[in-house]
């Protein structure tokens, strides 16, 4: 078909010259002159691999600290990472949003709510709460906070520190599919109490336990946070077992879990999963390609990425982008730990997903 497109097209018959003329006039595009770039053989991203360095990120976030302020209209001190590929959009990938957000002392980001599903994971600090339809919720170094589309959410600064963190949102998809809408809420936080734990953890953060009231199935998780404590505890575990002989590990030397929402046992939000991952020193991830894309950002440790071609090294606080269908493996040098979200639940639900993985490698 392209083959007989480019024989017609090297004729330079007026006629023909005419017809495309036409199309373009009354807005209409013939495949046959498009197949390839419509329909690649195998995902083709515009994304591209990329890493963000936390000694680039955390430097200017402070600089953004000191010279903007953060209130109303503005929203929040968010500073998103733009994909290379993606023409400047402030896009980490065709479906996902990632920032570094900063909060100085004692400032509050104000309320508001929209469509768009968030969460935010914090490499390091404490003493921000995120009020999160109306239940503080302390953010601390290694926990996961979850924002669902459409609950009204706010942060404040309780202590002279700054404190910065990962959001991640699903801005691009909203945005694609023009199903995004936003409102402003209070000026502050509608509550400024600074309990250690949240509400919403009180009802549902004990193991293999759901409240009797909340027996409906949720799109999002009900839980606003997971902490530290239990992820790092499940992957202890994990290695422990794998010590013992017992199988416990995805491969050898890599634990992993993901986090779920206990009214189904599925992914936290409806368009972004999110897992946590720890290779022992030394160990590998075997070489292999998904469809739909991912993002990690290193939690502790050091080792490298090899995405594509190119090998980076990375660690703590760095952000890596992996593209769909690019082959990707990680290396630890010394223990690692990583943070990482996806688009996993949109390309799974819609029947998209595939992988591959490199026997032998
Ligand atoms: C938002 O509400 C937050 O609540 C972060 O922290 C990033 C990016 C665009 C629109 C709203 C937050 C955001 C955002």
């Amino acid at each position: 078909m392209a083959h007989t497109a480019h024989a017609e097209s090297q004729l330079s018959d007026p006629e023909l010259d005419r017809l495309y003329a036409d199309f373009d006039h009354a807005h209409l595009n013939p495949l046959w002159t498009q197949l390839d770039s419509l329909m690649p053989g195998t995902p083709s991203p515009r994304a591209v691999p990329f890493v963000w360095k936390w000694s680039t990120l955390y430097p200017l976030a402070q600089r953004a600290g000191d010279l903007v302020p953060v209130g109303r209209g503005g929203e929040r001190r968010a500073i998103a990472l733009a994909n290379p590929g993606l023409g400047g959009a402030p896009y980490l990938t065709p479906t996902l949003w990632a920032a570094i957000q900063y909060l100085g002392p004692k400032e509050t980001a104000p309320e508001h709510r929209h469509s768009q599903n968030a969460f935010r994971f914090v490499v390091e600090g404490d003493g921000v709460w995120t009020v999160v339809n109306g239940d503080p919720v302390a953010m601390r170094r290694g926990d996961l906070l979850l924002t669902p589309g459409w609950a009204f959410h706010g942060h404040h600064n309780e202590t002279d520190q700054p404190m910065a963190w990962l959001d991640g949102l699903d801005i691009p998809l909203v945005h694609y599919t023009d199903t995004g809408f936003f409102e402003f809420g209070a000026d502050g936080v509608t509550d400024e109490s600074t309990p250690d734990i949240s509400r919403s953890e009180r009802l549902w953060a004990h193991p293999g336990l759901r409240p009797l009231v909340g027996l409906d199935t949720r799109t999002s998780s009900p839980m606003a946070a997971y902490r530290w404590e239990h992820t790092d505890a499940a992957l202890r575990e994990q290695l422990a077992l794998e010590d013992e002989g017992f199988s416990a590990t995805t491969e050898p030397g890599h634990a992993a879990v993901r986090y779920t929402n206990p009214t189904t046992g599925g992914d936290v939000l409806p368009t972004i999963r999110a897992e946590f991952h720890r290779l022992r020193a030394g160990a590998s991830t075997r070489a292999r390609r998904d469809v739909g894309s991912a993002a990690y950002q290193v939690f502790d440790g050091s080792g490298e990425f090899h995405l594509g071609d190119t090998t980076y090294s990375v660690g703590k606080g760095d952000l890596i982008v992996v593209p769909s269908w690019v082959e990707w493996s990680i290396h630890a040098d010394d223990e690692l730990d990583l943070f990482t979200f996806s688009d996993a639940p949109v390309v799974e639900r819609l029947g998209f997903h595939r992988t591959i993985t490199r026997q032998g490698a």
